[in-house]
């Protein structure tokens, strides 16, 4: 019975994509490439009132940061991974993220609008937009 029920989990860990186990089912995951001093893609879509896992994956070999004015700002929001979030009252400011790390800032986009970002590391000129529908 017990050997009954481990092959039932194990089934269920395979079948159950990998973005399913950290959160809902009907969680929207993007993912942005940091690579070469570049956010890849530079213009990311979300959609407001809907969960999202937004990612960013440092691929280079030295610190970059994620700069957002107003998009987190009032937001809830978890930041997992290995990246630094900085918080200012009034909501998430800054995210660093070291070399070969990845952040995942969970939260649901509330408005419809354009969000530039940027990394403010000094001499990065690193800018893309998160665009909300
Ligand atoms: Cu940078």
């Amino acid at each position: 019975m017990k050997g009954t029920v481990w092959l039932i989990g194990l089934a269920w860990l395979l079948t159950v994509p990998a973005s399913a186990l950290s959160g809902d089912l009907d969680m929207e995951s993007i993912t942005v490439e940091i690579h070469g001093r570049m956010f890849i893609p530079d213009r990311i879509t979300l959609h407001a009132g809907r969960k999202t896992a937004l990612r960013f994956r440092n691929h280079d070999t030295e610190l970059h940061t994620v700069v957002a004015k107003e998009l987190f700002l009032g937001v809830n929001l978890n930041v997992g991974g290995n990246g630094a979030p900085e918080f200012s009252p009034d909501g998430l400011t800054r995210v660093i993220i070291p070399p070969d790390g990845l952040a995942e800032i969970q939260f649901t986009p509330t408005g419809a609008g354009t969000f530039p970002y940027r990394c403010d590391m000094p001499g990065h000129d690193m800018r893309a937009v998160i665009v909300v529908e």
